[in-house]
């Protein structure tokens, strides 16, 4: 990136999410793409949620990542209050593993979609590596680092091999 404008905004309900969330953002520094990381809560702060909503296009942010636990209502009031696409990280819960904020986040109605991933470490880097294919349609540099990250995988899986064979 040119600049250090942040073109995605990684949101989450409490600091107790940041090591869920910051897969999300480590995918995002591994490609160069310039991103802001705070805490947003849909129950203990909503007018600042409300204002994150509703300035955040307007800061040139593109993709909103955005992280909670429990009843997780966080990604889907922030696109309630936002036309910028919102990607729903489900943050593992101490009593559900998760499930609860997995629900919560993907069984939006009809008219405010919310892109759900899965649960914990995995979905909050997918949700990293979504936001860049997004960010890649309009940026061919970043469509080739992207090309180049899917060749480097698949190589890694044709040279694994299996120890201790009986
Ligand atoms: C949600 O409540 C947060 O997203 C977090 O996952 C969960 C628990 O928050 P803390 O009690 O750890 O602050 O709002």
């Amino acid at each position: 990136m040119a600049n250090n404008q942040p073109l995605v905004a990684i949101i989450m309900g409490s600091d107790s999410d940041w090591p869920v969330m910051r897969n999300a953002a480590q995918m995002l520094a591994d490609f160069g793409v310039a991103y802001e990381a705070k805490v947003v809560s849909a129950h203990r702060t909503p007018d600042l949620m409300f204002d994150f909503a509703e300035t955040a296009a307007s800061k040139g942010i593109q993709v909103i990542i955005a992280g909670a636990g429990g009843a997780a209502h966080l990604p889907g009031m922030v696109a309630a209050k936002t036309t910028l696409p919102v990607l729903g990280v489900p943050v593992p819960s101490k009593h559900l593993q998760g499930q609860d904020s997995l629900l919560s986040i993907v069984q939006m109605p009809k008219g405010i979609p919310v892109a759900t991933f899965a649960i914990g470490d995995a979905g909050a880097a997918n949700a990293g590596l979504f936001a860049v294919s997004i960010l890649a349609n309009q940026d061919a540099a970043l469509s080739a680092k992207l090309a180049e990250f899917r060749t480097k995988q698949t190589e890694k899986v044709f040279n694994m091999e299996l120890s201790d064979k009986p």
